[in-house]
């Protein structure tokens, strides 16, 4: 089954939230953001905006009726600025005027009286004042203080990764209006549609059954909107409940860039020890999260960089620690990998410089080390899904390794200009939101009288096909086409309480549910069929709409049942409930069980550098990937080459760049760059790697969502090592993205400090 949306996404015709008709008298907003990143404000001059042409009203803090606070784990984040600011563009004031471009002007005219205070953008300088968001975290496995006497080998360095903008293609917004009865219906762009909803209820101050929110399909998230949407959501529906009018509210693309939080940039400090055989024993790891100025889904996003910071190798002494630090910048959110991709940076680099000091190949050591069956994490879970090794072989065994790394070699045997490096990028990914209550989907499904079906999800379509899914669920477990389902729009009255789209779980945890709606459905009218037709209930099934007793077909079919059952009073309608069994995590102990089952697989990566000029060419990614049993090849391969491309991007081009009083500089897109299809590889092979999947997963097809992205970490390293092979003595610092900038840097500038030599028996090696 092709993408349910690919039809009228490529003829315009799917509606977005800017295609829903406005009613008459709708109010356009533009958001005021403060223009300095730390400060008391000690008031606002709204005289001239209130004059603007066409300028209705403009809402402050003293506006909202009900709580002024919109923060989801640490209540520290006002949804519009009261006493202080803590970044820059965030939001002051609403101005409400008859046209967008009426609203726009006059928030030019807006002047805001603030005292600066201190800015800090430096995660390892708010740590050092101790400004943390949350307490810091350490997860622990075996005993490094011990280990480190047994290593022959120790590395020690810096990490640093940059953060990242989402750049979806629809940016942020909302449209509300009030409801009969004192309530408001807000229309939102939204992963977390019941996050809007919560957080309208309080700031409102309303019951959140007076809060309805509606999703018909989101034109990207990634992360963006999981959190980061409530807050345009809200204002739109402040002013709807305020007003009482239609209020809409589209960031345009330099708001949206400088207002919302990003993925987090981060700096590591690691320590690694490795035996004369070139297995890992300890691994020693800091990592300073640069959260912004407002929690927001960071302590979430600091915990799965401590689940994923051995990616997937096995270490048996691992002290990992992780710092929020709280900074002036807009507050950083959830992003594909949510934290994974940080960690698991910081660990490939402590290998690659291994490798480096010790005149081996980084792949050397990654393939001694792959996870197997049996071992723990080192948050307690058992190694117990594993393919790692099974996909690392399958990629040797399609693409060559060593065979392929000969070639690079005799390439920059023979090329002076150009160099060649390759990388090898092993990927284990943990599926399932690490807050193990959010681990809960619910279903409605009705059938109706001509045997047609009506599906409500807590899933949000953003791109990612996960109603083409549903539907192919729904279709399965009926044993009817998919072309009598229909994916109805998400909203918080069919579905209550859901957790947002993300976590690569979507389609796992709301499939689920429909299939266990459908199930049900399913036996209560074979039921039905059992008691017409005078038949044994067992052996009675349906298939592709044909009911069938024993095999053979019976009197009825889909259509006939479905009216029959509906006339013997029989319910069309189910909804169900489900949570990913066996869950759970122990904070006090830092283990437990907090996935339902891992996806792993393994990217080759090459790129070729320009040695005068410093550019570089991404040649080719390979890779083999552990889908299970895709039912949805089409999508999931999508999947993956996005993801794969968004990780490129990620390593290489996007830098994004704030200066020292905590503006935005790459803040337009001539200034941040994102992959576009020229940037994809032109070779770029997915293979599927045969599983069984897992029963976890949505008819034992595994999450794809995430897990790609970090192939792209591949990118860094394959020209890290076209570096290296034009100037051995080179050791570019580990700090992503690797820009044309660096690499001609690395080529031609000065060299950083060589490290001692390696090999000595417990000899520290420290880069930089
Ligand atoms: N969101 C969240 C996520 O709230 N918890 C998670 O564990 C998560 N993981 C990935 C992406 N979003
Ligand atoms: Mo996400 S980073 O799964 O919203």
């Amino acid at each position: 089954m092709h993408n349910l949306d690919a039809a009228g996404h490529v003829r315009g015709e799917s509606q977005y939230l800017d295609d829903i008709p406005t009613q008459r008298g709708t109010l356009h907003a533009a958001v005021y953001g403060s223009p300095l990143a730390h400060g008391v404000l000690d008031g606002l001059n709204l005289a001239a905006a209130r004059r603007a042409p066409g300028v209705v009203r403009i809402l402050t803090a003293e506006d909202i009726p009900g709580e002024n606070q919109i923060g989801g784990i640490v209540p520290d984040e006002p949804l519009l600025a009261e006493g202080h600011v803590h970044f820059q563009g965030q939001p002051v004031a609403l101005v409400l005027a008859e046209t967008e471009a009426q609203a726009r002007a006059a928030v030019k005219l807006i002047e805001a009286d603030i005292t600066p205070l201190p800015v800090i953008t430096d995660p390892r300088v708010a740590a050092a004042q101790n400004e943390l968001i949350v307490p810091p975290r350490t997860f622990r496995l075996g005993d490094p203080a011990a280990a480190w006497a047994e290593c022959a080998h120790i590395i020690e360095g810096t990490a640093e990764n940059g953060g990242q903008e989402h750049l979806y293609i629809e940016t942020q917004g909302a449209y509300a209006y009030p409801t009969d009865g004192g309530g408001v219906r807000v229309h939102s762009s939204t992963q977390g549609p019941t996050a809007v909803q919560r957080h309208t209820a309080r700031v409102l101050g309303l019951g959140m059954h007076k809060v309805e929110v509606d999703v018909v399909r989101l034109g990207g998230g990634f992360g963006g909107k999981e959190d980061q949407a409530t807050t345009w959501g809200a204002l739109a529906a402040l002013a709807a409940h305020v007003l009482r009018k239609p209020v809409k509210l589209v960031l345009p693309r330099h708001d949206d860039l400088r207002m919302t939080g990003k993925r987090h940039p981060y700096s590591s400090d690691f320590r690694l020890g490795l035996s004369a055989d070139l297995k890992l024993l300890a691994y020693e790891v800091t990592f300073y999260q640069n959260a912004g100025a407002a929690a927001d889904l960071s302590p979430a996003v600091l915990e799965r960089t401590l689940f994923h910071a051995c990616n997937t190798y096995f270490v048996p002494n691992v002290r990992a620690t992780a710092y929020s630090c709280r900074t002036n910048l807009p507050p950083n959110t959830a992003f594909r990998g949510f934290g994974g991709p940080q960690g698991m940076f910081v660990i490939e680099s402590a290998i690659a410089q291994a490798a480096e000091q010790l005149g081996v190949p980084a792949y050397e050591i990654q393939r001694r080390n792959l996870l197997q069956d049996g071992q723990v994490f080192p948050y307690g879970q058992r190694v117990d899904d594993c393919n790692a090794t099974q996909s690392w072989q399958t990629a040797e065994e399609k693409f060559g390794l060593e065979g392929w790394q000969r070639e690079v070699d005799a390439f920059n045997a023979e090329n002076h200009t150009r160099k060649r490096g390759l990388a090898v990028m092993p990927i284990c990914f943990g599926i399932s939101f690490t807050k193990t209550a959010m681990n809960q989907a619910r279903a409605l499904v009705h059938i109706y009288t001509d045997g047609s079906v009506g599906i409500s999800t807590g899933a949000v379509e953003m791109g990612q096909g996960v109603n083409t899914k549903m539907i192919q669920v729904a279709a399965r477990t009926l044993g009817i086409s998919a072309k009598r389902v229909r994916i109805e729009a998400t909203n918080t009255t069919r579905v209550a309480n859901t957790s947002p789209s993300a976590a690569s779980a979507t389609a796992d945890l709301n499939g689920k549910a429909v299939e266990l709606a459908c199930r049900e459905l399913r036996a209560r009218l074979m039921r039905h069929a059992a008691d017409e037709l005078k038949l044994e209930y067992e052996g009675l099934e349906i298939r592709d709409e044909q009911v069938l007793a024993a095999g053979k077909p019976a009197e009825t079919d889909w259509e006939k049942l479905v009216s029959s059952a509906y006339w013997k009073r029989v319910s069309l309608t189910e909804n169900a409930h489900y949570a990913t069994p066996d869950l759970w995590f122990d904070q006090t102990q830092e283990k437990g069980h907090p996935f339902a089952y891992h996806v792993y697989g393994t990217a080759l990566v090459q790129a070729t550098v320009d040695v005068l000029r410093g550019t570089y060419d991404l040649d080719a990614v390979r890779l083999v990937h552990d889908f299970g049993q895709s039912f949805t090849p089409g999508i999931d391969r999508g999947q993956i080459e996005g993801g794969l491309v968004q990780g490129l991007g990620w390593m290489t081009m996007e830098e994004l760049l704030y200066n020292e009083d905590g503006r935005l500089l790459s803040n337009a897109l001539s200034t941040y760059k994102v992959p576009d299809i020229y940037s994809v590889p032109p070779v770029l092979d997915v293979e599927f790697l045969e599983t069984p999947g897992h029963p976890n997963a949505i008819l034992r097809a595994k999450a794809v969502g995430e897990p790609p992205l970090m192939y792209g970490l591949g990118a860094y390293f394959a020209i890290r090592n076209a570096v290296r092979a034009f100037r051995p003595a080179a050791r570019p610092a580990f700090s992503a993205p690797i820009t044309p900038e660096k690499v001609l840097l690395a080529l031609h500038g000065p060299l950083l400090p060589q490290p001692p030599a390696p090999a000595a028996a417990a000899a520290t090696v420290t880069a930089q």
